[in-house]
C-alpha cells in the first residue's frame, strides 16, 4: 500500500534520477527492467535513463526509417551532437487529388509538414520560419519538454511574426508516435494544414522488428467546388476527408511484401471528427496510443482503431495474406468526397416525368441518386471547376465507389518498393463471381425464394415507384415513354443499344461516351 503510494507520487524526474542512481552505482540494470520502470506506473516510453548521453541518432543503423505515403521526411543535420532541423511555414498550392488543388498552408511547401523523425536521446534544436502573412507558432504535440519550449502562443512564448526565425529546443527522453502543428489561431492555421507526424525511435530495439513503418495524418476540410481556400470556419459538413492531406484516389498505397511485420502510425488533427480507420484482411494489434507502447497483454487485437482528435494511434500485423486490402475511416461520409454532401435525398423516387419536365427548361437536367451514390463517379459527368468527381476511380473489376479518406493496402508475393505495384492478380478461383446455374443447382439455391415482410408498395404513404426495380443504367435515363418523344424528339431508334442519359440524340452500338458531356452511354431497352 506504501509502496504503491510512494510509486506514485514519485515524479518523471525523480523516477530517471533513480535509474541514473541505479546505474552509477554499477548496479546491473537491464534495458527491460528500465522499460518496466520507467513504463509503469507512470505512462512514460523509455528505454534509456534521461541523464544517458548518446550520438545523434542514425536513420538504418538505429532506426529503420518511417515512410510517410505522399509526403517526405525531414532532413536534418548534425552540428556539435545536435540534430538540427529547419522548417518554414509558408503558403502553397496543394494537390487533394487530381482535379482538386486549394491554397494551403503548412511547413516546407505541403501539408502535411515533413515527417520529423528522430531518436529517444537525440538533443534537438528546430528552427521554424515564417512565410505566412500571419504569426505562428509550433506545437510539439505530446512531446515532453520545458514550458517554454511547449509553442502555445501567449502562454509559452511569444508569437513568431511573419518574416522571424524562432529556435526551439529540447532534448527527447520517450519515444512514440507525436505530431505538430500551429498553436496560433489554430482553427485557422489547422484548418488550412499546419500539422505534421513526429516520430521518436527507441534508443534500444523495444518488440519484434518491423519492416514496414507507415505514418499517416489524417484531417478534414471544407474546400466548396470552385472555390480556392479551405473554409476553416466549417464545423459540421467537412466535403475533404484526407489521408497525409490527400483524399482517394489521390492516396498512394501502402506497399508490403508477405509476411512482413507492418506498423501503421495515425495521427489526428483533423478539426471535429474521430476517425474509425478500418483494416480489411488481417487482425491487428493496438500497440501505441500518444502515451507511447501498449504492453502486450493489454494490446488490443481488432480491425478498427478508433484515432480521436489529438491523438494518435500505432497498430503492428504481419502481412500474411496477399491481395488488394483497403483501409479507410469507416464513418461512411468520410469515404466519400463532396459530391456525396448537400444533395437531396432521392433514394426510391422514380424521377422519370420529373427529369422530363425539368428538361423543358434547364436542358440536360438529370436527377441523381435513385438508387443511392454508387457508380455516380463512373458517370464521367462534368463536375464544378476545381473539385473532385463524386468518388472514387477505376479498379480492376469496374469502378471503386469509395473517396476521401481510403487508401488500399497492397501485399504482394514478390519483393517490392514502396512505389505502386498495380492491381492484385488474384489466384483462379479466388474471386467472387456471378453464380452458374450448375452451382444454384448443386447448392439447392432457388433464387426466386419468397422473403417474408411487406413490399415498400404495401406501406401506407409510399408510392409504388420503386418497385419494379429497374437496372441502375436504366434509372440514368428517361424511361418513360409517354414522355420521351415530347422531350426528345430526336431520341434514338429502338435498334441503338447505347444513348446518352443526358442527350438522348446521342447514340451509339457500343458503350462509349457522349462526347456533348463525357457521361458513360447507358444501355437501352
Ligand atoms: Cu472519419
Amino acid at each position: 500500500m506504501t509502496n504503491a503510494i510512494n510509486q506514485h507520487m514519485l515524479s518523471r524526474r525523480r523516477l530517471m534520477t533513480g535509474t541514473a542512481a541505479a546505474l552509477a552505482t554499477g548496479a546491473v540494470v537491464s534495458p527491460s527492467m528500465l522499460m518496466a520502470q520507467s513504463s509503469s506506473p507512470l505512462p512514460i516510453a523509455t528505454t534509456v535513463s534521461a541523464d544517458e548521453k548518446f550520438p545523434p541518432g542514425e536513420p538504418g543503423k538505429d532506426y529503420t526509417p518511417v515512410h510517410t505515403p505522399n509526403g517526405v521526411t525531414a532532413p536534418f543535420k548534425v552540428v556539435d551532437g545536435v540534430k538540427v532541423f529547419h522548417l518554414i511555414a509558408s503558403e502553397f498550392e496543394h494537390e487533394f487529388a487530381p482535379g482538386l488543388t486549394a491554397i494551403c498552408w503548412g511547413y516546407d511547401g505541403r501539408t502535411p509538414g515533413p515527417t520529423l523523425e528522430a531518436v529517444e536521446g537525440d538533443h534537438l534544436r528546430i528552427y521554424v520560419t515564417n512565410r505566412l502573412p500571419a504569426p505562428t507558432t509550433v506545437h510539439w504535440h505530446g512531446i515532453l519538454l520545458p514550458a517554454g519550449m511547449d509553442g502555445v502562443t501567449g502562454l509559452s512564448q511569444a508569437p513568431i511574426q511573419p518574416g522571424e526565425t524562432f529556435m526551439y529546443e529540447f532534448k527527447l527522453n520517450q519515444y512514440g508516435t507525436y505530431m505538430y502543428h500551429s498553436h496560433f489561431d489554430e482553427m485557422t492555421q489547422q484548418g488550412l494544414g499546419m500539422m505534421g507526424m513526429f516520430i521518436i525511435h527507441p534508443r534500444k530495439p523495444v518488440g519484434p522488428k518491423i519492416d514496414r513503418d507507415f505514418a499517416i495524418m489524417l484531417s478534414e476540410w471544407a474546400i466548396e467546388p470552385g472555390t480556392r481556400r479551405p473554409n476553416t470556419l466549417e464545423m459540421t459538413d467537412f466535403n475533404v476527408l484526407t489521408m497525409n492531406s490527400r483524399a482517394f484516389p489521390g492516396t498512394a498505397p501502402l506497399v508490403v511484401q508477405k509476411n512482413q511485420r507492418v506498423r501503421i502510425r495515425f495521427g489526428n488533427l483533423g478539426a471535429m471528427h474521430h476517425h474509425p480507420i478500418h483494416l480489411h484482411g488481417f487482425t491487428f494489434r493496438i500497440t501505441e496510443t500518444d502515451g507511447g507502447p501498449v504492453p502486450e497483454s493489454a494490446q488490443w487485437p481488432g480491425n478498427t482503431v478508433l484515432v480521436t482528435v489529438g491523438a494518435t494511434r500505432a497498430v503492428e500485423f504481419v502481412a500474411d495474406a496477399p491481395g488488394d486490402w483497403a483501409m479507410h475511416c469507416h464513418m461512411t461520409h468520410h469515404a466519400m468526397n463532396q459530391m456525396g454532401h448537400d444533395v437531396p435525398n432521392m433514394i426510391g423516387v422514380d424521377a422519370g416525368g420529373l427529369d422530363s419536365q425539368v428538361r423543358s427548361v434547364l436542358p440536360g437536367y438529370m436527377t441523381m441518386g435513385q438508387h443511392g451514390m454508387g457508380g455516380m463517379g463512373d458517370m464521367g459527368m462534368a463536375v464544378p471547376h476545381n473539385s473532385l468527381p463524386m468518388v472514387g476511380m477505376e479498379g480492376p473489376f469496374g469502378y471503386i465507389d469509395m473517396g476521401g479518406m481510403f487508401t488500399i493496402v497492397k501485399v504482394r508475393d514478390a519483393e517490392v518498393g514502396f512505389d505502386d505495384p498495380g492491381w492484385y492478380e488474384n489466384p483462379p478461383g479466388t474471386v467472387a463471381v456471378a453464380a452458374t446455374a450448375e452451382a444454384l443447382r448443386r447448392d439447392g439455391i432457388n433464387v426466386d425464394r419468397k422473403i417474408d415482410g411487406p413490399r415498400p408498395s404495401e406501406r401506407a404513404g409510399t408510392p409504388d415507384a420503386s418497385t419494379a426495380a429497374p437496372t441502375h443504367a436504366a434509372s440514368h435515363s428517361d424511361g418513360n415513354p409517354a414522355t420521351t418523344p415530347a422531350t426528345a424528339p430526336t431520341s434514338a431508334p429502338a435498334a441503338v443499344a447505347y444513348a446518352c442519359p443526358m442527350h438522348p440524340e446521342v447514340t451509339d452500338d457500343e458503350a462509349s461516351r457522349c462526347p456533348k458531356c463525357g457521361m458513360k452511354l447507358v444501355p437501352q431497352e
